[in-house]
């Protein structure tokens, strides 16, 4: 107890500096200091799934001293991660994933004859995802011991949604098993040696007996033993049960019930809320106030996508939104409010929310699926195969598209330009600014394709006159080097090869872009800067036509640059342009580390300075 109160408290303390997930770790405390009682790790391992509960775990495992970078540059990171430590036994962030790598792990020491355990801890948020079903099955026919901890607290971020929710309430709400249950329990403890063969025959018969009261149970159906519900926070129990298990030569599930932010009243009063917390400094990048841009200080794109899209939903009965349990996270929660028949969200399940969205679409309503980029990349087939392929209007708002701050590589917004300009009928837009959000959604609605809006995880930034412009499909809009520094006199730097230059950049990095040009044109450099506003289709004529009056142009993505739209378009203009240089900057061929959004560009050579230095060294090259 006086461990688990010590654990408690530098997790709050921390996670209230550096941000990061509260409510899951407080509800996991005793779970873990249990598990590490009954198993050794990291001859046994435990793989947790997401791994966004894993600081009790890291904080056992010799992190305690270092606990306090958690999430920052060069830190300790929030998810589990193997460079880190020898008892992390994979770099997760996405949910879904623990039985299958853990199967994986368990069968690869089976045929290389290694010692240990595996045991896979997974929320009931997580069992929603199909995958972890799939490996259920899987490991059901392997019939190895793997061992599965359910961390059930009923919520996923916000309360667990669907049939396997409602299964597990179903399961645990059994009053007449309870009964049955403590009774057998009791039984067991009064055996003097509780072997191996008994243990087993002891879990055999408790599914017998449910056979009898529940039917069965869906883990049984897979070939799993089961044994639950218990007490998340009692670790004495727990302790117990888990040094039972380890004996079972078996798939088993062991069911445990956890309360989310335990011991942290607000937390546990809130667990939506404190989920995922800011940390205390959070970044902004608000600028300087105008009379156009007062009305959208503050808002997060997320929080503009949040009023559009009610705003849209009022407007018209057929828009409904989806979420894979990110209804706070995508801005949906007043959406959610205020059309719950219109409003969907499908667990952690982005692959089924995605050829959803292609059902309801093709019954003729208009479907806006909200998806992290990072966690679109999982259902890339099915936009392929269900939503571009017959060209059904399904509208895709991108959240946390590009860096994405303090999470690390498992959450980078990086690859869906990459992952989604290849794919026919999909259009791609790439709002700059809340005004641009707006028009984006609004167009997207009218349009009778496919499209993809994709955005930042940041504040949006100043308005600019061009950004109110209504869309033109393929085209993007030119800011003129005295719209955006007025103050400067347009003319050529000393040592300057030829004209002026164009930086042609994508929506989310406009900020970073916008200030480089204004380093630049400081230095008497003159340059304009062209916002793509699509990614595709492209208007390549009206692009070519511009960039022929050029004679430099940079393009600044916020992708990656192998597959991005830059690389493309500097072969387009270096195929049809004479007399121009180009270059193409983006996210360079490695995973980003975590880090602030100023900083993990910064690493990228995609901070503001970089970029002007980038760009200076070209332009000053005789
Ligand atoms: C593929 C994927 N989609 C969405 C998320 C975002 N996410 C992180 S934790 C979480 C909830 C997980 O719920 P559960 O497994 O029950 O764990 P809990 O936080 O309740 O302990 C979600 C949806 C993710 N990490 N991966």
């Amino acid at each position: 107890m006086v461990l688990a109160s010590e654990i408690r408290a530098e997790i709050i303390g921390v996670v209230q500096k550096n941000g990061g997930h509260l409510a899951s770790n407080l509800g996991t405390v005793e779970l873990t200091i249990a598990l590490h009682r009954a198993f050794d790790s990291p001859v046994d391992a435990l793989v947790w799934d997401v791994s966004h509960q894993s600081y009790t775990h890291k904080l056992l495992t010799g992190r305690y001293d270092r606990f306090n970078t958690l999430r920052k540059k060069d830190g300790i990171s929030g998810f589990t991660k193997r460079s880190e430590s020898p008892h992390d036994f994979f770099d997760t962030g996405h949910a879904s994933t623990s039985i299958s790598s853990a199967l994986g792990l368990l069968t690869g020491r089976r045929l290389t004859h290694s010692a240990g355990k595996v045991v896979a801890v997974i929320g009931d948020g997580s069992l929603t995802g199909g995958m972890a079903l799939e490996a259920l099955s899987h490991a059901g026919q392997l019939a190895n011991n793997l061992i599965v901890i359910l961390n059930d607290n009923q919520m996923s971020i916000s309360r667990s949604t669907g049939s396997i929710s409602r299964y597990l309430s179903k399961i645990t709400m059994t009053t007449q098993y309870q009964g049955v249950r403590h009774w057998i329990d009791r039984l067991v403890t009064k055996i003097p040696v509780f072997n191996r063969h008994l243990a087993h025959f002891v879990f055999r018969f408790k599914r017998a007996l449910k056979g009898l009261l529940l039917t069965s149970t869906l883990f049984s159906d897979f070939g799993f033993e089961y044994a639950g519900f218990f007490d998340g926070h009692n670790i004495e129990e727990l302790e117990a049960v888990f040094r039972k298990v380890k004996k079972l030569n078996l798939p088993v599930v062991v069911h445990v019930l956890t309360k989310k932010g335990k011991g942290y009243p607000p937390a546990e009063y809130d667990p939506e809320g404190f989920h995922g917390v800011l940390p205390a400094h959070a970044e902004t990048n608000v600028e300087k106030i105008t009379e156009e841009n007062a009305q959208y200080l503050n808002e997060t794109f997320t929080s503009v996508f949040s009023r559009e899209i009610l705003r849209a939903g009022e407007a018209d009965s057929r828009i409904a939104a989806i979420t894979a349990a990110m209804v706070k996270g995508c801005g949906l929660t007043a959406f959610a409010k205020v059309f719950p028949d219109r409003f969907f969200d499908t667990g952690i399940a982005e692959e089924h929310a995605v050829t959803f969205a292609a059902g309801l679409a093709a019954a003729g309503i208009r479907p806006v699926a909200a998806i992290y980029s990072t966690f679109l990349q999982r259902a890339v087939d099915q936009i392929i195969h269900d939503v571009a392929l017959p060209a059904t209007p399904v509208v895709f708002a991108l959240d946390r598209a590009g860096a994405v701050p303090e999470d690390g590589e498992t959450h980078q917004g990086i690859f869906d330009i990459a992952l989604l300009l290849p794919i026919p009928n999909l259009v791609m837009l790439a709002p700059a600014s809340a005004r641009e959000l707006e028009l984006a959604l609004q167009w997207a609605l009218n349009k009778n394709a496919p499209v993809v809006i994709r955005y930042p995880k940041n504040r949006c930034p100043e308005e600019h006159p061009s950004f109110f412009a209504s869309l033109e499909e393929g085209r993007g809009v030119l800011l003129n080097q005295d719209e955006f520094a007025p103050e400067s006199a347009p003319h050529l730097a000393a040592g300057m090869k030829k004209s002026k230059t164009l930086l042609v950049c994508t929506g989310g990095i406009f900020p970073e872009t916008l200030e480089a040009a204004r380093l630049l044109i400081r230095e008497n450099f003159a340059m304009d800067i062209y916002n793509l506003r699509f990614l595709k289709p492209l208007d390549e004529t009206y692009f070519l036509e511009l960039a022929a009056q050029y004679g430099y142009i940079f393009f600044i993505e916020d992708g990656v640059k192998t597959g991005g739209i830059g690389r493309f378009l500097e072969r387009l203009v270096q195929k049809y342009v004479s007399e121009v240089s180009t270059l193409s900057l983006g996210f360079p061929d490695r995973f980003l580390a975590q880090g602030s959004r100023r900083e993990i560009l910064e690493d990228a050579e995609l901070s503001p300075e970089k970029i002007a230095g980038s760009i200076r060294r070209i332009l000053c090259t005789p």
